[in-house]
């Protein structure tokens, strides 16, 4: 019997709302959700100027679960002083991420001395004067220094970051993109020449298709659950893909409808369960049968696309053999879904993680993509492509240059500003950093925010590479399991603001190409937080000095926003945006009309070979709950899904008869990088030959296989066994 799930959104919802509310009064939090500033949580954006709970259209109230947990978990509390005395630097790496969330905020800067068991507090400027001899040291040897940066902070604090890096002479400047979208980022800019989504928020209410492609926005992005619910009420339709029968997917109750909230809305019309990397398979198959049919519009193909008779060649030498094989999708389904997308007016096509954490993570968007161009589904009002991006700010963190490689038009205009040459070659991407880590070439690693640790694969690996690094540094709001476990030789951890704490403002960008002002406000508790921004140029002011550039400058956000108004195409309006209060879409990145910005104005199609993959043996996908935010765990159980603790893995029923195992009973997950003993086997909607357990927890069992072009690891793809205890 498999477990009950209960549909998203709702009384859950709601109870959780007051639950959290009355941990830190009802008021404070208000008025914290109701400041104006951008929504500390997923890509899909809301607040800013407009206020809190407010998203770019002026709707009021936006209600989400999510965004009051973030804002709840950092109002809560300061790590006490004497929590690093307690216990060693080990056995901190040994708690669950939950205990070190709950531990409380960072409000001190500590040091973690070479060969030291425990971190111990040290002052801020003697920090920043460790931090900038570790970099002065290998001055000589630049390639030596990293610098990575969540999606979490703000473009200001980005953008500094970033070409001082440049400025130090290294290019290995990353985001966590690499782990995420980068997949989508690849195959877009290689079709569309943009690398982001093509619809506003708008759009979605024009659609009367869209598609939910290995995403579970139910969890991870719940605003978007009130579009899909309004394009279901007006006649239209939701085709999710997802072997994993998601309930919030099913149904969701949306907490602020009333009808909604009581009865629930039907989200998905039709669910399809394809094999865990079944997707280009998939997607080359209804574009197979939509050729069959002579569903294809030409007229579109002809005139706006390159090389889509290659695509459709290639569509129709697959036999139906492979494709049902591959996809795990019989021909009848597929055959359905063919004709709906070829006779809706307007489908906007929706992907996240399902789809990029693969080693063919740009194929499977690629073939999304050669869907869309041959029904016409892009460039125009209601039609287009949708990357669903995780953090907050991960595409603004981008759009700045926080990447390895800079085009050579903003590397000109950065190296003029600076009165410095910047360095020609292409820096690393996550993985290879982590490599370069191992081999022992890494002195110095600064980190802006996230859980680098801890979202790798393999990561015991990961952990022992990252180790081997001089001196590593931590900005952080939290404690998290990567502290402990991915420290480097010296490691510091320094206290920042939180962007609803910044004495100055700050902006964000939605996945939307949005920008949002956020105003900032007061620390929500004492300490020695400082801003993301202030750091950044006080270290960049002791190892560069202030000739021939005064870093100091760039304490004054305006001063960085008017920068990247004039080096970065599409932000000018970025220059003055504190004063006009002006937020705006990035130009020539949504398209209505079907002109983009390739050499030839046209969308290049491209060929997606199948991947070829065994699928007789047991894949695991790796999965958020709806109680964490990536490493960050909030609640220990997953409300929807009915698991009841983090250490489950989810089976089909036939699975677990085929294993002869139970529902309940304890099992061992065997991956390529290693095992997980007393793991809860739960029996549940998923389907056969794919098994779901959560990040970050099963990476200690998976084996990075990244995709060549993206470089993003098969999270998504993980061969393992299960066995009795
Ligand atoms: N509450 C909350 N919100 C978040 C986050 C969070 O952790 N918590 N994280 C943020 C971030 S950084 C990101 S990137 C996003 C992540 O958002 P999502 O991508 O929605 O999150 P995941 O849980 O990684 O995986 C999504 C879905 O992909 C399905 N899936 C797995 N493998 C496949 C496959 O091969 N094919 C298909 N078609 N589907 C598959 C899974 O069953 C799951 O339902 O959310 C952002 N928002
Ligand atoms: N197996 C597996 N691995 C995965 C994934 C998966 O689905 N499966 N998902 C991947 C994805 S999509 C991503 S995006 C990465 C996650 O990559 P990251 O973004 O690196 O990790 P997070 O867990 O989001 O980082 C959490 C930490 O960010 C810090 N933080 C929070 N807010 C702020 C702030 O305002 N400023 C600063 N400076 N710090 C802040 C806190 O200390 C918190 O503990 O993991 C990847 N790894
Ligand atoms: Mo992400």
């Amino acid at each position: 019997m498999a477990r009950k799930t209960v549909p998203g959104g709702g009384y859950q919802a709601v109870a959780y709302t007051v639950k959290k509310a009355l941990e830190v009064g009802p008021l404070k939090l208000w008025k914290r959700m109701r400041s104006k500033n951008a929504c500390k949580t997923c890509a899909l954006g809301m607040g800013g100027v407009k206020g809190g709970m407010v998203n770019e259209a002026g709707h009021f109230p936006e209600v989400c679960k999510k965004s009051l947990q973030a804002q709840v978990a950092d109002m809560k509390g300061a790590l006490p002083i004497d929590f690093y005395d307690k216990h060693t630097v080990e056995e901190y790496g040994k708690f669950s991420s939950k205990q070190l969330e709950d531990a409380g905020r960072i409000t001190y800067p500590v040091v973690l001395e070479p060969g030291a068991t425990h971190y111990k507090p040290i002052d801020w400027e003697v920090a920043l004067d460790r931090m900038a001899e570790a970099m002065k040291a290998c001055r000589s040897n630049p390639e030596r220094a990293v610098v990575y940066a969540s999606g979490r902070s703000s473009n200001e604090a980005g953008f500094i970051l970033q070409s001082f890096a440049r400025a130090y002479g290294t290019n290995h400047v990353m985001n966590c993109s690499y782990y995420c979208h980068q997949a989508s980022g690849v195959a877009l800019n290689m079709v569309f020449g943009s690398g982001t989504a093509t619809v506003d928020l708008e759009d979605l209410s024009d659609a009367d298709l869209v598609f939910v492609i290995g995403a579970n926005p139910a969890s991870n992005h719940p605003r978007l659950m009130t579009q899909l619910a309004a394009l279901r009420a007006r006649g239209g339709a939701v085709v999710v893909v997802n072997p994993l029968r998601e309930s919030g997917l099913d149904t969701f109750h949306i907490p602020s409808q009333i009808k909604s909230y009581f009865f629930g809305s039907k989200i998905a019309s039709t669910y399809l369960q394809p094999h865990a990397g079944g997707d280009t398979a998939l997607f080359v198959g209804i574009l197979k049968r939509i050729e069959e049919k002579g569903l294809v519009n030409r007229d579109f193909v002809l005139k706006h696309t390159l090389d889509f008779e290659k695509v459709l060649e290639h569509a129709k030498s697959c036999s139906w053999d492979d494709i049902v094989r591959l996809s795990g999708i019989t021909k009848k389904e597929i055959d359905d879904v063919a004709e709906l997308v070829a006779r809706a007016k307007s489908t906007i096509f929706s992907w996240a993680m399902g789809i990029t954490h693969h080693a063919w993570g740009v194929d499977n968007v690629l073939a999304i993509c050669n869907l869309a161009l041959a029904t016409a589904n892009v460039g125009r009002q209601g039609a287009g492509l949708m990357p669903i991006r995780g953090h907050s700010n991960v595409q603004g963190i981008g759009s700045i240059g926080f990447s390895p490689k800079l085009k050579e038009s903003i590397t000109k205009k950065l190296e003029d500003v600076y009165k410095s040459s910047f360095p020609t070659f292409t820096g690393h991407d996550t993985l290879s950093m982590i490599e370069a880590c191992e081999r022992g070439e890494i002195d110095f690693l600064f980190c802006l925010g996230g859980n680098l640790a801890a979202s790798n694969p393999d990561l015991d690996w990961a952990s022992a590479a990252m180790k081997k690094a001089g001196m590593t540094v931590y900005l952080s709001t939290k404690l998290n399991v990567g502290h402990f476990i991915g420290h480097g030789k010296t490691t510091i951890i320094l206290p920042v603001l939180a962007r609803d704490e910044e004495p100055q403002a700050t902006t964000q960008e939605s996945m939307f190409n949005y920008v949002r002002l956020s105003e900032g406000g007061e620390p929500n508790m004492k300490g020695l937080m400082r801003a993301e921004s202030d750091i950044v140029c006080d270290l960049a002011n002791r190892v560069l000095g202030q000739e021939p550039f005064n870093w100091l400058r760039l304490k004054s956000h305006d001063e960085v926003r008017k920068l990247i108004a004039e080096i970065i195409p599409g932000w000018s309006e970025l220059g003055t945006i504190n004063e006009t209060k002006k937020e705006f879409i990035i130009p020539n990145r949504v398209f209505h009309t079907p002109e983009f910005p390739t050499e030839s104005g046209k969308a290049n199609a491209h060929v997606t070979p199948l991947p070829q993959y065994d699928t007789d043996s047991l894949k695991m996908i790796t999965i958020r709950s709806e109680g964490q935010f990536n490493s960050v765990v909030y609640e220990e159980h997953d409300v929807y899904r009915g698991i009841p603790h983090r250490n489950c893995v989810l089976v089909s029923e036939n699975d677990a008869n085929r294993l002869s195992l139970k529902d309940g009973q304890k099992v061992k997950v065997i991956g390529e990088a290693g095992s997980l003993d007393n793991i809860e086997l739960v029996v549940g909607g998923i389907r056969d030959g794919v098994v779901a357990m959560f990040y970050p927890e099963s990476n200690y069992i998976i084996k990075a296989r990244p995709d060549e072009r993206s470089r993003t690891p098969s999270f998504k793809f993980a061969p393992v066994k299960i066995e009795a205890m």
